[in-house]
C-alpha cells in the first residue's frame, strides 16, 4: 500500500504539507526560491545550467517530503523491506522522469516558458547518472522505478562513484575512453545524510578471546557515509531510496604532525586510500592494485548496506528484537555475484558481534539472501584469490570456509563415499574452494586405509601444522595423519591458483537462484549450477527480465503514448502493460495505422537531427532505421551484422542502379555501445564499424541506399532518442549466450520490429507477439555445442558468400587499418584462439537471408505498420 493513497492528488490540488503545490504558479516560486537561495551559482543570470538546477531542487523538495512520508509508514508499518545491492545503477537523467512520475509535467514545462526557458533544453542540462556498464546496472534502476510504483518497501544499495562509466569518443583509431566527471556541477539529487555512516575495515588479524569468540582487529578503517537519491513511483506517493555509499576517514586519521612536517603526501595518505575506493566504476581489474580496489568496493557496499539493515532491523524490532525474525523483515537480493561478501559479512556480525551460533546464524543468512545470475560465460563467473581475500579480509576466508565445509558435508551426504572418483569430482566442481586441499575432518571419511601412506618425520611436521589451524563449534579435525592422507588423495595442485568462486557461494549462501529469462534459467539449472539444481531444485527460479514503461514507452516516446492512450481508451497501460493487447483489434485500422506512421515519422526525425548533431551525417528519414545499441562484445555479434552490411554493400556495387534500387531497401545501419577499455577484440570491432561507415556513406553510387552511423558515447539518454526513433532492431546473439537482454524489450514496446537469434528474452517476446512478427534466423542453443566441436575438427564448410566478404574486407575497401585479426578470429587461424567461438561463420547465410526478408516486408508499408502494432504488445514482467 502507498503510505498515502487516501490523499493521491490531482495535478492541480494543493498538498497538506504546505510544500507540494503542485500548479505552474506555486512551481514558479519554487524554482525561483532555489534560483536564488541555491549558492552554487552566480546570481546574476538564470541561464540554463541554473534553470535546470533550481528547477531540479525544487523538484527534489516535493521528492524529499514524499520520502519522508513513506519512510515513515514503512516504519511504522514494520513490513518485510526488500534491498537490492548492486554495484551499479545505471540511472540516467532523473528531472523528466521524476516529473513525469508525479505528473507534473505539464506545470513543470509551463512554469519554465513563463521563466523564459523550455522544459526539454532545460532537462538537456543534466548529465546522465551512470553508474553501470550496460544491462545489469540498467535493471538494477528498472527495478527501482518499479518497486516504487507498486509501493513496495524497498531500497536500492549501491556506491557512489565520483567518475561513472567512461565517456566514449570515436577517433580516426576507433574507441578512446575519457573520464566522466558528472558530479562536476553538483548533484540536485542525491542528499548526503552526514548522520549515517559506518566503519569499515580491511586487512588486520583475527584475535580469539579464551570463550574462543573471534573478532577482527587492527587493519585500515574507512568510513562509509550515505548519499540518498530519492525514487518516485508513478501515480504513487511513495517514494523509495537508492543509498549510495561514498568512502572517506575520519579526522583521527589525518596525519596532521606529518603535514606540519612538510610531508603532505604521508598526511593525506590514508584519506586519498579511502576516497580511492569510490572514484571510479569497475576499474580494469588487470592489475593486481586494480583487484584489490574492486575487492574494497564489493566489500564496502555489503559491509556499510549491512550495518545499516541490521541497525534499521533493530531499531524497529525495539524491545522484541528476535534474530530470527530477521528473515520476515529483511530480503537482500544480490545483483550478480557482485554483492557475494554480504553472506559472511551477515554471518561474521550475528556471530562475531551480536553473539549467535554458528547453525543459528547460517539459517538466518540462507533464509535472508538471494542470487540472480546474469551470465552464462564461465570467464565471467566471478573468482577471487584466496590469497588476496586471506589478506584483506581474514575472518571472511574463515567463515567461506566453513560454508565450504557445511557445503562439503552435503556433496558428501548426498553422493556418499562408495565412488571416490564421483564424489571427488564432484567435489572439484561444487565447492566454494577452489585447488584447495579438504579439510582434515572430511578426508578421514573419505580416504580408505590402503591408500594411507607410510609418514615420515616431515610430513608429520606437516601434518601437526595443519592441525592446529581449523575449529569451530561444529568442525574439529581428529586425527593428524589424516592430512596426510589428504596429500595424497586430493592434491591441490601447486600451478594453480587457490581461487574462491563467488557463484558457489551464492548458490550455497542463499535460498533462491534466479535466471533472468526462461531459456538463461534453464541453461543455469541444466548446464551452469546443475549439479546444484539437482541438490536444491526447489532453490532454481525464473524472473524473466522487465524495463519500466514510464521511461522506456510513456516518457520517451511521448507521441506513441497519446495513440495508445487513444485507441485503448485509457492510460492504464503505463501501470498495467497487459492492457496493450486491446491495441491488437485495431492493427488493420487504415486510421491507426496512418497515425502510427506518423508517429514514428516525428521520432525518426528527431533521431535524424540527433545524429546529425553527434556524427555530422545527415540521413534521410525516409531510410529504414535499422539499430543495434548495446555494449560491445563479441559474442552479441555486432561483428554479424556489419559483415551482413558490408556483403550487402558489395552486392549494391556489383548492380547496376537501377537493380539495387528494385533488391534493396535504403537503410540506415545505427550502431552504438561501449568495449571495455581493455577488451582489445570489440575495440577493433568499434573501428571496423566506423571504417565501413566512413568508406560506405561517401560512395556515391550508393548514396541513400545505404548509411552506416556508429553513434559516440551510447548511454541512457542516446536510448530514449534512438529506441522510438527506430524501424528495426537487432538481438543477434550466438543461442545460449544472452542471458536476456532488455533493450529488446524497450525497442518491442516502442513499435520496432525485431531481427534475433533464439536467444535470452528473445524466445518469449517472439511468442507474445507472433512467430510471423519476429524474424528470426540462426542456429539453436541445444545445437551450439555440437557445431563448436564440428567446427574444431575442421569438418565445418564456410559458406560461399562468407568466404567472399571476409575476402572482400581483406581487399582494403576499407582503408589501410589491417582486419587480419579481426578476420582471422572467425577463421581460427593459428594464433587468434578459439576458433569462430561465436559462430558467425555458421550464421552469416542465415543471416543475410533473413535481412532480404525484412527488406521485403518493409516494401509493404501496411503490412509493416501491422507488424509494428502486434510487437507492440510485449508483456512487461517487472512494469
Ligand atoms: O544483464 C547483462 C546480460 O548480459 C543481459 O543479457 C541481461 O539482460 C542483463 C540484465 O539481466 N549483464 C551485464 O550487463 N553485466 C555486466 O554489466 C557486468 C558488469 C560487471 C561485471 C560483470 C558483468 O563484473
Amino acid at each position: 500500500k502507498s503510505p498515502d493513497q487516501s490523499v493521491q492528488k490531482e495535478t492541480t490540488d494543493t498538498s497538506d504539507n504546505g510544500i507540494l503545490v503542485p500548479d505552474s504558479k506555486s512551481v514558479i516560486s519554487s524554482i525561483k526560491y532555489h534560483a536564488e537561495f541555491t549558492p552554487s551559482f552566480s546570481p546574476e543570470k538564470f541561464e540554463l545550467p541554473k534553470a535546470y538546477y533550481a528547477t531540479a531542487e525544487s523538484v527534489r523538495d516535493m521528492l524529499i517530503t514524499n520520502w519522508n512520508a513513506t519512510y515513515n509508514f514503512h516504519e511504522k508499518m514494520n513490513a518485510k523491506q526488500a534491498y537490492y545491492l548492486s554495484m551499479e545503477f545505471l540511472q540516467g537523467r532523473a528531472l523528466l522522469n521524476a516529473i513525469g512520475n508525479l505528473e507534473l509535467s505539464g506545470a513543470y514545462a509551463e512554469a519554465l516558458r513563463k521563466l523564459g526557458h523550455d522544459l526539454e533544453d532545460v532537462a538537456r542540462q543534466e548529465p546522465d547518472a551512470a553508474l553501470g556498464n550496460g544491462g545489469l546496472g540498467r535493471l538494477a534502476s528498472c527495478f527501482l522505478d518499479s518497486l516504487a510504483t507498486l509501493n513496495y518497501p524497498a531500497w536500492g544499495y549501491g556506491l557512489r562513484y565520483k567518475y561513472g562509466l567512461f565517456k566514449q569518443l570515436i577517433t580516426k583509431d576507433g574507441q578512446e575512453e575519457v573520464a566522466e566527471n558528472w558530479l562536476e556541477m553538483g548533484n540536485p539529487w542525491e542528499v548526503p545524510r552526514n548522520d549515517v555512516s559506518y566503519p569499515v575495515k580491511f586487512y588486520g588479524e583475527v584475535v580469539k578471546g579464551p570463550d574462543g569468540h573471534k573478532t577482527w582487529v587492527g587493519g585500515e578503517d574507512i568510513m562509509a557515509v550515505a548519499y540518498d537519491v530519492p525514487i518516485p513511483g508513478y501515480k504513487t506517493k511513495t517514494t523509495i531510496n537508492l543509498r549510495l555509499w561514498s568512502t572517506k576517514v575520519g579526522p583521527e586519521n589525518f596525519n596532521l604532525n606529518a603535514f606540519n612536517n612538510g610531508d603532505h603526501p604521508k598526511a593525506y595518505e590514508a584519506l586519498k586510500r579511502a576516497e580511492k575506493i569510490c572514484y571510479i566504476l569497475y576499474p580494469g581489474d588487470e592489475s593486481l592494485e586494480g583487484k584489490t580496489l574492486r575487492l574494497k568496493q564489493q566489500y564496502t557496499l555489503c559491509s556499510a548496506s549491512l550495518q545499516d539493515i541490521i541497525a534499521r532491523f533493530e531499531r524497529r524490532s525495539g524491545e522484541s528484537l528476535d534474530w530470527n525474525e530477521f528473515p520476515e523483515k529483511v530480503a537482500v537480493q544480490m545483483n550478480d555475484t557482485h554483492p557475494t561478501l554480504c553472506i559472511p559479512e551477515l554471518l561474521r556480525i550475528l556471530i562475531d558481534i551480536k553473539g549467535l551460533k554458528w547453525k543459528e546464524a547460517w539459517a538466518i543468512t540462507q533464509r535472508t539472501v538471494a542470487y540472480t545470475n546474469h551470465t552464462v560465460l564461465p570467464e565471467a563467473l566471478e573468482k577471487w584469490s584466496l590469497k588476496l581475500l586471506q589478506e584483506l579480509l581474514p575472518r571472511h576466508v574463515e567463515i567461506i570456509k566453513m560454508i565450504d565445509n557445511e557445503l562439503i558435508d552435503t556433496i558428501i551426504a548426498e553422493y556418499g563415499v562408495e565412488d571416490l572418483e564421483l564424489l571427488k569430482e564432484k567435489l572439484k566442481q561444487m565447492r566454494v574452494l577452489e585447488n584447495i586441499e579438504l579439510p582434515a575432518s572430511i578426508l578421514e571419511l573419505l580416504v580408505k586405509p590402503e591408500e594411507i601412506p607410510t609418514v615420515d618425520s616431515s610430513e608429520k611436521k606437516v601434518s601437526e601444522e595443519v592441525t592446529e589451524t581449523s575449529e569451530d563449534d561444529d568442525i574439529k579435525i581428529k586425527a593428524k595423519d589424516v592430512v596426510i592422507r589428504a596429500k595424497v588423495t586430493f592434491d591441490p595442485d601447486p600451478k594453480l591458483p587457490q581461487m574462491v568462486r563467488m557463484a558457489n557461494l551464492c548458490v550455497v549462501g542463499g535460498h533462491a537462484v534466479n535466471g533472468v529469462a526462461e531459456i538463461h534459467s534453464e541453461i543455469v539449472k541444466n548446464e551452469v549450477f546443475n549439479d546444484f539444481y539437482k541438490l536444491w531444485p526447489k532453490k532454481f527460479q525464473n524472473k524473466t527480465n522487465g524495463v519500466t514503461p514510464r521511461r522506456w514507452l510513456s516518457f520517451c516516446n511521448p507521441e506513441l503514448s497519446k495513440i495508445i492512450t487513444k485507441w485503448t481508451g485509457t492510460q492504464d497501460w503505463v501501470l498495467n502493460t497487459e492492457k496493450l493487447v486491446e491495441l491488437k483489434k485495431f492493427a488493420d485500422n487504415e486510421e491507426l495505422q496512418s497515425e502510427w506512421r506518423k508517429a514514428k515519422r516525428i521520432n525518426k526525425e528527431r533521431t535524424v537531427s540527433f545524429l546529425k548533431e553527434k556524427t555530422g551525417y545527415l540521413v534521410s528519414p525516409d531510410a529504414m532505421f535499422d539499430v543495434q545499441v548495446k555494449r560491445i562484445h563479441e559474442y552479441k555479434r555486432q561483428l554479424l551484422n556489419i559483415l551482413g552490411i558490408v556483403y550487402r554493400y558489395k552486392k549494391m556495387k556489383e548492380m547496376s542502379v537501377d537493380e539495387r534500387k528494385e533488391k534493396f531497401v535504403p537503410r540506415v545501419c545505427i550502431f552504438g555501445g561501449k568495449a571495455f577499455a581493455t577488451y582489445v577484440q570489440a575495440k577493433r570491432i568499434v573501428k571496423f564499424i566506423t571504417d565501413v561507415g566512413a568508406t560506405v556513406n561517401h560512395d556515391p553510387d550508393i548514396g541513400d541506399l545505404l548509411k552506416v552511423v556508429f553513434v559516440p558515447d551510447y548511454n541512457v539518454t542516446v536510448a530514449e532518442v534512438l529506441i522510438p526513433g527506430s524501424d528495426l532492431s537487432q538481438h543477434i546473439s550466438t543461442a545460449g549466450m544472452e542471458a536476456s537482454g532488455t533493450s529488446n524489450m524497450k525497442f518491442a514496446m516502442n513499435g520496432c520490429i525485431q531481427i534475433g537469434t533464439l536467444d535470452g528474452a528473445n524466445v518469449e517476446i517472439r511468442q507474445e507477439v507472433g512467430e510471423e512478427n519476429f524474424f528470426l534466423f540462426g542456429a539453436e542453443a541445444h545445437e551450439i555445442a555440437g557445431l563448436r566441436k564440428q567446427r574444431s575438427e575442421g569438418k565445418f564448410v564456410a559458406d560461399p558468400r562468407f568466404e567472399e566478404v571476409k575476402q572482400y574486407v581483406r581487399s582494403g575497401v576499407f582503408g589501410t587499418y589491417s582486419y587480419d585479426e579481426l578476420m582471422g578470429s572467425l577463421e581460427g587461424n593459428e594464433g587468434y584462439g578459439r576458433a569462430d567461438y561465436f559462430l558467425v561463420g555458421k550464421d552469416f547465410p542465415a543471416y543475410i537471408e533473413c535481412q532480404e526478408e525484412v527488406d521485403k516486408a518493409y516494401r509493404d508499408e501496411k503490412k509493416w505498420t501491422k507488424i509494428f502494432v502486434h510487437v507492440h504488445q510485449v508483456k512487461q514482467q517487472a512494469a
